[in-house]
């Protein structure tokens, strides 16, 4: 295989795909993944944008073509950062040309499209990733690590929030956000989603669900919306909670919130197993929250564990240097490459996200009953 991976991003110039041109960027200096990444063709439906995103963020050509560019010869890896909904369509045709492809999450908003994406990347035999982000991060990683090992023993009890303020006005994102018409995903999609693959990566799959969500109509001063209006009106719910049991017996938690004041990006989890505790937070993500019933009975309680050079993926030579948004993006980059290189990586592939595709359809469907929404997974 060529020592050269040439990608195409089809959405390259909105905020993914800025974020994805710096993780492309750091990917293949960051370590060694085995050979280089071109950075050949962005694709935005808007000429200008096209135009000047390429040039700012250094990839070689432009394209308002993602058609034609997803079946160039030239070209090896598709990434589409996209809106949700147009993410079936432009993955399938990639796969169709052979294509490697990394879709950034959710996969889609649609449970049938993501299992015929699975499908049709096992039969044409290209990697498929998703961009669950969070789950490269190396504090992440580490207790992944400590629940393989077995110094964790089992998981118990997972309890975590994704919480956001930016329904409160500071922050406009692209409008597909928050517009269904538009392809967005609302709250347990867009970042609930996170969660879910956290729990299910750390904890096991979800089997069942039971849920609240709620929407607010914007810039208005009144509480959430009369649950019938969400409900008929087809409105994204803005914020929702969860309970989950996982295949394994183990029970969970979770909010997700754009109206969380305060909040930003706050990931935050706990899990808690026969053996210990640990508390992950991604506004603190150089550090790991630690007990365990080994302890010394006099030194009791939650510890902090500092992230070094110890740990995977910390690249500097010098603990607490620090490990970022782009950092994350870089390692599911470098996974993803590693992936297509053949070494079996810890990384969300489209049955994976397909699985979480099901538990955001649960969730959504418990929240319009109000009853409890098994979950099988169709894939594996
Ligand atoms: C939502 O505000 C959002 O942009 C998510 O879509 C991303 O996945 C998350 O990483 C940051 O927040």
């Amino acid at each position: 295989m060529t020592k050269e991976l040439r990608v195409a991003i089809v959405g390259g110039a909105g905020f993914m795909g800025y974020a994805h041109s710096l993780g492309w960027a750091l990917a293949p200096i960051a370590n060694d993944i085995g050979g280089t990444v071109r950075k050949s063709v962005l694709v935005d439906a808007d000429e200008d944008r096209a135009a000047s995103s390429a040039a700012r963020f250094g990839w070689d050509k432009w394209s308002t073509d993602w058609r034609e560019v997803v079946t160039r010869d030239d070209i090896d890896i598709v990434d589409i950062t996209t809106p949700p909904d147009s993410h079936a369509e432009i993955a399938l045709a990639a796969i169709a040309a052979g294509k490697h492809v990394i879709v950034e999450k959710p996969i889609t908003n649609d449970t049938d499209d993501a299992f015929a994406m699975v499908q049709a990347a096992e039969k044409a035999g290209v990697v498929a990733h998703v961009g669950f982000n969070y789950r490269h991060t190396p504090a992440v990683t580490f207790i992944k690590r400590l629940l393989d090992d077995g110094t964790l023993g089992l998981p118990l009890q997972f309890r975590g929030h994704y919480l956001q303020d930016q329904r409160l006005g500071r922050v406009e994102l692209s409008g597909w956000r928050s517009k269904k018409s538009a392809g967005g995903s609302g709250v347990v999609g867009d970042t609930g989603s996170h969660i879910i693959d956290l729990a299910e990566y750390l904890v096991g799959d979800v089997v069942r669900t039971n849920a609240l969500a709620r929407s607010k109509a914007p810039g208005t001063d009144v509480g959430w919306a009369p649950e019938a209006d969400r409900v008929e009106q087809d409105l994204l719910e803005d914020a929702a909670l969860w309970l989950a049991e996982f295949d394994n017996g183990a029970i969970g938690s979770f909010a997700a919130s754009m109206y969380s004041a305060g909040r930003k990006n706050r990931l935050f989890f706990v899990l808690e197993t026969t053996l210990g505790t640990v508390e992950f937070d991604w506004n603190h993500r150089e550090e790991v929250k630690i007990s365990l019933k080994s302890d010394p009975a006099d030194q009791e309680g939650l510890r902090t564990i500092v992230l070094s050079d110890q740990h995977e993926d910390i690249w500097w030579p010098v603990g607490g240097m620090g490990t970022g948004y782009v950092d994350g993006t870089a390692i599911l980059f470098q996974r993803f490459v590693r992936s297509i290189r053949g070494e079996d990586v810890p990384a969300a592939d489209f049955a994976d996200a397909t699985h979480v595709q099901q538990v955001i359809g649960a969730v959504m469907e418990s929240a319009q009953t109000g009853n409890w929404v098994d979950v099988e997974r169709r894939t594996r």
